[in-house]
């Protein structure tokens, strides 16, 4: 299994034969897997607040959920903090947030797009083993730059992928396996730029909670429906 990692969202290429594997530990994908634990049934990740609304107008009993800023979008039902997403038993989320949401869509070209977070590390782990397809992981960054939490925790599915099969590294895939091997999943986030600013902005909880490796059992899979994205829980193979 040959394994790459992006340094943050650029172009992706050659991905039809591979698993995509879409980290925006703080915090979009994280909600997205915790949306999904709760019995979220599908969740539709849009770019814009302009097409959130739009969206929210055909599906009838959709929430809308996502954050400009870290902060809830005004007239949205959710802000981007995964522990408001509790007790979702077959509901639909429309999600827009600032970087996750969007790097989400530029990964649709790949043969199995995952969303993948630290929470629910070992559950992407097992579904890769079971895929056997390369896998090339695509952090979201911080406003296009580079960001530590999505690179180490990659590393830290690496980690597990390493563990049970010959993995193939690339050089950037052997620092993202090596700083996730050497740092917990705590210090990763508190120390990050976003992770200070969440804190700032009064969301330290949350920061401690994208840090919970391997706390959920849940596989998000994006695929493509109607000519738009949708993510959805994946039992395949489990
Ligand atoms: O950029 C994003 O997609 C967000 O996850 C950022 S935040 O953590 O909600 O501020």
């Amino acid at each position: 299994m040959k394994i790459d990692i992006l340094f943050y969202p650029e172009k992706l290429k050659n991905a039809e034969d591979k698993a995509v594997v879409v980290l925006d530990v703080l915090r979009a994908t994280t909600t997205i897997a915790t949306a999904l634990a709760a019995g979220a049934e599908k969740i539709y990740p849009v770019s814009s607040i302009k097409d959130a609304f739009s969206l929210k107008k055909k599906i009838s009993g959709a929430l809308l959920g996502g954050e400009r800023g870290g902060i809830k979008v005004p007239g949205f039902d959710l802000g981007n903090s995964p522990l408001e997403y509790q007790g979702l038993k077959g509901r639909t989320i429309i999600l827009s947030s600032t970087n996750g949401t969007k790097t989400l869509k530029k990964a649709v070209s790949a043969k199995t797009l995952i969303a993948g977070s630290i929470v629910n590390a070992k559950a992407v782990a097992d579904y890769l083993l079971k895929l056997n397809l390369d896998v090339v992981f695509m952090p979201s960054g911080t406003d296009s730059q580079f960001s530590l939490e999505d690179f180490a925790g990659a590393g830290y599915i690496i980690s597990l992928l390493a563990e049970e099969k010959k993995v193939e590294l690339s050089d950037q895939a052997y620092v993202s396996f090596e700083l996730a091997r050497i740092n917990p999943p705590e210090e990763i986030l508190t120390r990050s730029f976003h992770g200070q600013r969440l804190i700032n902005l009064g969301f330290a909880r949350d920061v401690e909670y994208c840090a919970k490796l391997n706390l959920l059992d849940v596989v998000p899979v994006g695929r493509l429906q109607e000519g738009r994205l949708v993510i959805e829980s994946s039992r395949l193979f489990r």
